[in-house]
């Protein structure tokens, strides 16, 4: 399997911790999906990383939907099969695929000129932000995962939306939310994401 992404991409990301974490054997080539002449567009046509190559040469795109299938090539399942737990995971992973979607809009607003830049873009991205740390702090178990008694996808999609924040919208998050934030420490601390954190980012 080829993996297809950048090494910023949040989204890419996901999917290099769940390789990590589940120790895949799957190849990972540096695309900028944004390049003239990127190798991207013919493998997704929607032109985003990441993008994986099955060794039967079939594509499929979009992170969830790469997760699960990654996820399904070797147990312990990081997403739950069924029932409400799946729910919940797939909630969960919602609100961080969320909270990413933000973050990026925000950040390419706040790239175009001033003068060109809506007065509303940026605050109703902040806002989304908030108030899905907010939910997340609000749904914190008292352990060290958001759900059940191991790592799920759960915390590998939160956590890396939170460590997205870090990157591209730094704030002062952890001062609203410091149990968020020590959890995120705990998550942050695994192998996986210290080997996928972007370059030249540190862990808070
Ligand atoms: N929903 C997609 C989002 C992927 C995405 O937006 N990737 C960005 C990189 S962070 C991208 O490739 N953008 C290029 C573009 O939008 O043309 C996923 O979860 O994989």
């Amino acid at each position: 399997m080829k993996l297809y992404g950048s090494l910023t991409s949040p989204y890419v990301r996901k999917v290099r911790v769940l390789v990590r974490e589940k120790n895949l054997a799957c190849e990972f080539i540096l695309a900028d999906a944004w390049a003239a002449d990127s190798p991207i567009p013919p493998l997704n046509p929607l032109g985003k990383v990441p993008a994986l190559v099955l060794d039967n040469g079939e594509v499929l795109f979009d992170s969830p939907v790469i997760v699960e299938y990654l996820d399904s090539l070797k147990a312990p399942p990081l997403l739950p099969a069924s029932g409400e737990a799946r729910w919940q995971a797939l909630r969960w992973q919602a609100l961080a695929d969320g909270v990413l979607d933000a973050v990026v809009s925000r950040l390419l607003e706040s790239r175009r000129p001033a003068a060109q830049q809506s007065a509303e873009t940026i605050p109703r991205q902040e806002a989304k932000i908030a108030r899905a740390l907010e939910y997340a702090d609000h749904h914190l178990s008292n352990g060290p995962w958001l759900m059940s008694d191991r790592f799920t996808v759960a915390d590998l999609a939160v956590a890396v939306a939170l460590e997205y924040i870090d990157f591209r919208y730094p704030h002062d998050w952890r001062g609203r939310h410091p149990r968020l934030g020590e959890w995120c420490a705990g998550i942050g601390a695994r192998p996986a994401f210290v080997e996928t954190r972007p370059p030249g980012m540190e862990q808070k």
